[in-house]
């Protein structure tokens, strides 16, 4: 049975659900708006995409896949038509591009030129996407069911019809035993659309009365520090940057993780500004600053303490703004005078020289900018550090000047903006109280006997637990429990997949419609499909619908279909929106906001705190002022894992666990290694290039060392991201990793990890 419906101006289009309407005839109306933005899924899809590669490989010889020659054998008397989307990754930069298609075959995949953030430019991660993703002959394209072990990537392929209907009757008869929070939905960074990581699986979960997850393995912490403080994150605005003249770039690497914000930095050193970094590891972007400042991991609270205390003493601070437009300042005062160079010195690993002197540059060049982003918040004290280091530009005043300041995230104009009626839970679902899981913690989750009802489904999408959360054996054993339905919604077999019950293939972003926030720009974007779904795959939207439905569901919002989200989320007033519509922002696929030529928001104060002002200290905060409090390890401990291990993002070619699976980024990114300190490896007999053993409580990884004055002595440091079953011993970084949460925000303390390392 084929329904005919109109998809949009430039698709008429086929609809096929045959087993859906034989079993729910009832609910063919409502089918019609679910499936109105999927496509007629054509014969030869395996053609089509090794046709792509093909043709591509030729054609992209080059590193731009710009220059596609029009695809040969292509007898269509089609013209080519232009889509518009946008990158979906956690990433700060969510570029822009525009997507030429001819038919359903790809001619182009190009950066928007137009944007002027994006500048014509992707990175290296995703220049090659419709080859490295959508096209891969990898990807998984229909519903899989586990047939071996768990864990051993053993599977058939299934029908759709086959595999919903017996997830749906399995988690139905979960739901009936125990209740919705036997289920947990597991979902993250994979995919940061709206609709596709929001909206419907969102509905769905609330519905069913899942166990909600704590998502915070990115950015909590960050969040809660400099809300503590300055009650938003939204300060200076990335392009703004160019205006400043000394830039702290306080443990954040733009050069790989934030690159589209490296030019402006680049613009503002040519006009004379002063780059400074503060990362216990000489990064890309330390090895091209003026200055780098290497503290020891997970001590930046006592740094930026140190600093306010030497501006106090040297009376460098901004009277004037403090008397106006801040709380506490006395206290303040007072708390920093323990934090005097010597001491910082000595929990830093910093000279006393240098602490002063840093305090004294930043308070006398005018505008200076803090520019934090994630990568310090993923230590115990995490959140604090966020939260002194959010007070320095309040007490020397850089507010009051353009591309002063300090720069975080700008997600709260996207949360003022949009339409967030459309993407949020519905009235009746909203404020679940449901209990919660936090991400993190996810391996202590799974094997808890003691929780009731224990978790015993588990469903995983846009996310890789089994490499990118913490203490992975732990996570890895609970996701081998015979006792746990486990399903993966997917694009490849990852290390999480090969451990599910169930398979679902998902559509790449090229397949389907989203709306695009930022949180580290301005700029909003609509994504919308280029071509038609391949093979059997679907958007994560539609797997939800699909099993609402098979669960017998009547309540219309968990049926809303992908473009309708997209349309009723830019429904907006808001001032910021003025011009942008859904009809407006398909002409080019992105719309700055938008916001006054000069955005500073805190040159007058207006600090969103609960009292207008910027919070130094807080009467309602349990730690009223930001204090550095370590971990406390005993001798025994320290003696048997004496190395604090960083856990960073070194890999140029992979986002987190994201596309790590393919060889030529595998390739490109060279001998799986771990930097040690040239002290530390004398003290062990290690030479460069050994083979390596790096252990402790945990878990242990095998590895090739480069000895390097990138670590300072005590700190070692080996790349994220990638898959345990592609390395020897099948484990990686976050083998190594604890489970323990920030101070604030609840975030993952993925960075106090200590280690010993012996050669092999
Ligand atoms: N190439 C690439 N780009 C990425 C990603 C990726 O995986 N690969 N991931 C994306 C994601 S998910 C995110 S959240 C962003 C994150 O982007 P960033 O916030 O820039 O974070 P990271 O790269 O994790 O860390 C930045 C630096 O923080 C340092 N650091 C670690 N601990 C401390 C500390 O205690 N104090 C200080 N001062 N510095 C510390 C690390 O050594 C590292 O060089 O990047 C995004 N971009
Ligand atoms: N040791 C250590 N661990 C870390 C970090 C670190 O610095 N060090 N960084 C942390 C940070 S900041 C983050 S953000 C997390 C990120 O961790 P994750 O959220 O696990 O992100 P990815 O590793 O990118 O995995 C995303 C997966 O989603 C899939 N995917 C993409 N699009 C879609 C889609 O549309 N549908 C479906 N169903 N799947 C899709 C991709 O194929 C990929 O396998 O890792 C954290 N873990
Ligand atoms: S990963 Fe970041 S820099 Fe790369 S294309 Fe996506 S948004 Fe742009
Ligand atoms: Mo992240």
């Amino acid at each position: 049975m084929r329904i005919k419906h109109i998809v949009n101006k430039q698709h008429m289009l086929f609809i096929r659900y045959i087993w859906v309407y034989k079993t729910h005839m009832c609910f063919i109306q409502l089918l019609v708006v679910i499936n109105n933005q999927n496509m007629d899924s054509r014969k030869n899809k395996d053609i089509d995409r090794r046709e792509f590669i093909e043709i591509s490989t030729k054609g992209a010889a080059a590193i731009s896949l710009a220059s596609f020659p029009v695809l040969t054998g292509c007898s269509n008397i089609e013209t080519a038509k232009s889509s518009f989307g946008a990158c979906y990754h956690d990433c700060p930069d969510r570029c822009s591009w525009k997507i030429t298609t001819v038919g359903n075959k790809l001619k182009d995949f190009q950066a928007s030129k137009n944007n002027p953030y994006t500048a014509g430019k992707l990175c290296n991660k995703m220049i090659n996407f419709p080859n490295d993703v959508t096209f891969h002959l990898d990807r998984i394209l229909t519903p899989l069911k586990r047939t071996g072990q768990k864990g051993s990537g053993e599977f058939i392929k299934i029908s759709w019809e086959q595999a919903i209907s017996e997830v749906a009757s399995r988690v139905k008869g979960i739901i009936d035993q125990k209740g919705g929070e036997a289920v947990l939905p597991y979902n993250f960074g994979g995919n940061q659309g709206l609709v596709q990581g929001k909206a419907i699986p969102n509905r769905f979960f609330a519905h069913i009365g899942a166990s909600q997850l704590e998502r915070t393995i990115c950015g909590n912490a960050a969040v809660a520090g400099v809300l503590s403080t300055n009650g938003q994150t939204t300060g200076v605005l990335p392009e703004d940057i160019i205006h400043s003249k000394f830039i702290i770039l306080w443990g954040t690497n733009p050069i790989l993780s934030n690159q589209h914000l490296w030019p402006f930095i680049q613009k503002a050193k040519s006009n004379g500004a002063k780059i400074v970094t503060v990362d216990p590891f000489l990064s890309k972007t330390s090895e091209e600053a003026d200055w780098h400042i290497q503290p020891r991991p997970g001590t930046d609270t006592a740094l930026a303490l140190g600093l306010m205390h030497v501006i106090l003493k040297e009376n460098l601070q901004d009277q004037e703004y403090i008397d106006s437009y801040t709380l506490g300042i006395e206290e303040l005062k007072e708390h920093v005078q323990k934090y005097d160079p010597d001491t910082v010195a000595g929990i830093t690993g910093l000279a006393k020289e240098t602490i002063i002197e840093f305090a004294k540059a930043y308070a006398q060049n005018t505008p200076s900018l803090i520019r934090v982003l994630i990568g310090m918040e993923h230590q115990v004290n995490g959140a604090s550090a966020f939260r002194a280091v959010a007070m320095l530009p309040a007490l020397t005043g850089a507010w009051r000047h353009f591309g002063g300041g300090l720069m975080h995230m700008t997600y709260e104009l996207f949360g003022e903006a949009l339409n967030w009626e459309s993407i949020s839970l519905p009235p009746t679902l909203a404020n679940p109280k449901t209990r919660l899981i936090n991400m993190v913690e996810l391996g202590k989750a799974l094997n808890n006997s003691e929780i009731n009802p224990s978790i015993d489904a588990l469903f995983v999408f846009n996310s890789n637990p089994a490499v990118t959360t913490p203490n992975q054996n732990l996570v890895r054993k609970g996701l081998e429990r015979n006792d746990l339905l486990t399903i993966v919604s997917e694009h490849f077999m990852t290390d999480t997949a090969r451990y599910a019950d169930y398979i679902f293939p998902a559509t790449s972003v090229l397949e389907n419609w989203d709306i695009l926030d930022s949180w580290g720009t301005p700029y909003l974007n609509i994504n919308e499909p280029a071509i038609e779904p391949l093979g059997e795959s679907k958007p994560n939207s539609e797997l939800f619908r699909l099993l609402a439905l098979e669960m017998g569901f009547k309540e219309t919002y968990l049926y809303e279909s992908d473009i309708n989200i997209v349309k009723k989320t830019l429904e907006s007033d808001h001032h910021y929106m003025k011009g942008i519509t859904f009809e407006s922002i398909r002409k080019t696929g992105w719309a700055k906001f938008n916001l006054p030529e000069k955005w500073m928001p805190h040159a007058e104060g207006n600090f969103k705190t609960n009292s207008g002002k910027c919070h130094f200290y807080d009467p309602n905060m349990e730690s009223r002022l930001p204090d550095f409090i370590p971990i406390e390890y005993s001798d025994k401990e320290m003696k048997q894992y004496p190395l604090h291990l960083l856990t960073i993002k070194t890999p140029k070619y992979f986002l987190n666990s994201s596309h790590a699976n393919l060889n030529h980024n595998l390739e490109k990114e060279g001998k799986y290694c771990l930097e040690v300190n040239p002290k530390d490896a004398a003290m062990r007999n290690i030479a460069n290039g050994d083979e390596l053993k790096v252990f402790n409580q945990r878990g242990r990884v095998y590895i090739t060392v480069r000895i390097s004055n990138k670590v300072k002595q005590g700190i070692v440091c080996m790349p994220q991201g990638f898959w345990p079953s592609l390395l020897k011993g099948g484990s990686s970084a976050n083998a190594l990793t604890n489970d323990l949460l920030t101070d604030m925000g609840r975030g993952g303390a993925i960075q106090e990890a200590k280690v010993e390392v012996v050669k092999i």
